[in-house]
C-alpha cells in the first residue's frame, strides 16, 4: 500500500513510522509512506500557508492552494489509480473513525491523508478536493497529525504479511464488535494473584468458552451501546440477561 501524506508537519510521523510494525512493514516493503511538506507549495517570501478567516472569529484557517498544489504534484504519478483512490482529510468535523473504516481502507493500494491544522481547512478543500472526512474522536486535537498516525496504524496492522500471525486479527477488540477478553502471561501466579485456572486447563473449548464470556461480560459493563450491534447467538443473547443480574467471576 502507498499511502500519501500532506502535512505542515512531517518531522511528527518520524518517531512513531520509524518503529514496531511500521519499520517492519516499510522495510519488507509491505507500505510506503511519502510525505508531503504543504509549505513546498507556498511561493511567497514567508512561505504563508494560513490566513484568516472570512466573516472574522479567532484563529487562522489553512489556505485553499498549497493543499490543492500538494495534492496535484503528487497525483502526476498517480493518474492511473486516479477514481478510485481515497483522499482523506482529517478533521474533528468528519466521520467517526472505526474498525470497520480501517477494513474499508485496508482494502486500498493507496491512500492520500490530508492533516487540518490551525482552526480549520478552507472549506473548497473539502468541498471540491477530497473524498472523505475522518475524525478519531470527539475531542479537539491541535492538528490532523496525530489522527493520521492513528488512522495509518489501525490501516497497516490489517495489510496481509505485517502482523505476525494473522490469527490474532480475529480476536482483536471491535472485531466482533466486542471488547477483548483479558489475557495472561507467565508467571501463572504473581503476587498470589493467579491466572484464571481454565486457562491453564488445556482445554481448549472450556477456554474459548470462557473467553467468549469474559468478552461479552467485559463488553457489557464497559461500553454496552456495543452489544446492539454485535453478532451474538440466542445463547449469548441469554447470558447477557443473566449477567445483568448476576455478573461472572472475574
Ligand atoms: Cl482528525 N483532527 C483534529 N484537529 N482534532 C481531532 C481529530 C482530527 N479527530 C479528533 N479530534
Amino acid at each position: 500500500m502507498d499511502i500519501d501524506i500532506l502535512t505542515l508537519f512531517p518531522q511528527m510521523f518520524q518517531g512513531p513510522f520509524s518503529t514496531g510494525i511500521f519499520e517492519r512493514a516499510i522495510d519488507h516493503g509491505l507500505v510506503s509512506i511519502n510525505l508531503h511538506n504543504i509549505r513546498d507549495y507556498t511561493y511567497d517570501k514567508h512561505h504563508t500557508a494560513d490566513d484568516y478567516a472570512y466573516g472574522g472569529g479567532a484563529g487562522m484557517i489553512l489556505k485553499p492552494e498549497p493543499i490543492f498544489e500538494a495534492l496535484e504534484s503528487i497525483e502526476m504519478d498517480v493518474k492511473l489509480e486516479a477514481g478510485d483512490m481515497p483522499i482523506i482529510l482529517l478533521t474533528p468535523q468528519g466521520r467517526l473513525f472505526s474498525q470497520p473504516i480501517a477494513y474499508e481502507l485496508s482494502k486500498y493500494s493507496r491512500l492520500i491523508l490530508i492533516c487540518g491544522h490551525y482552526e480549520g481547512v478552507d472549506g473548497r478543500v473539502a468541498e471540491h478536493l477530497v473524498t472523505d472526512e475522518i475524525s478519531i474522536g470527539d475531542y479537539v486535537l491541535s492538528g490532523g497529525e496525530l489522527a493520521a498516525m492513528v488512522v495509518v496504524d489501525a490501516v497497516v496492522r490489517l495489510l496481509p504479511g505485517v502482523l505476525g500471525s494473522e490469527a490474532s486479527l480475529q480476536d482483536d477488540s471491535h472485531v466482533a464488535g466486542l471488547l477483548e477478553y483479558p489475557q495472561y502471561t507467565r508467571p501463572a501466579v504473581y503476587r498470589e494473584w493467579s491466572v484464571p485456572e481454565v486457562l491453564l486447563s488445556g482445554n481448549h473449548a472450556q477456554v474459548s468458552k470462557w473467553r467468549r464470556e469474559q468478552a461479552i461480560q467485559r463488553t457489557l459493563e464497559r461500553r454496552p451501546e456495543l452489544l446492539d450491534k454485535a453478532s451474538l447467538s440466542l445463547e449469548e443473547r441469554r447470558l447477557v440477561e443473566r449477567l445483568l443480574t448476576s455478573p461472572l467471576d472475574k
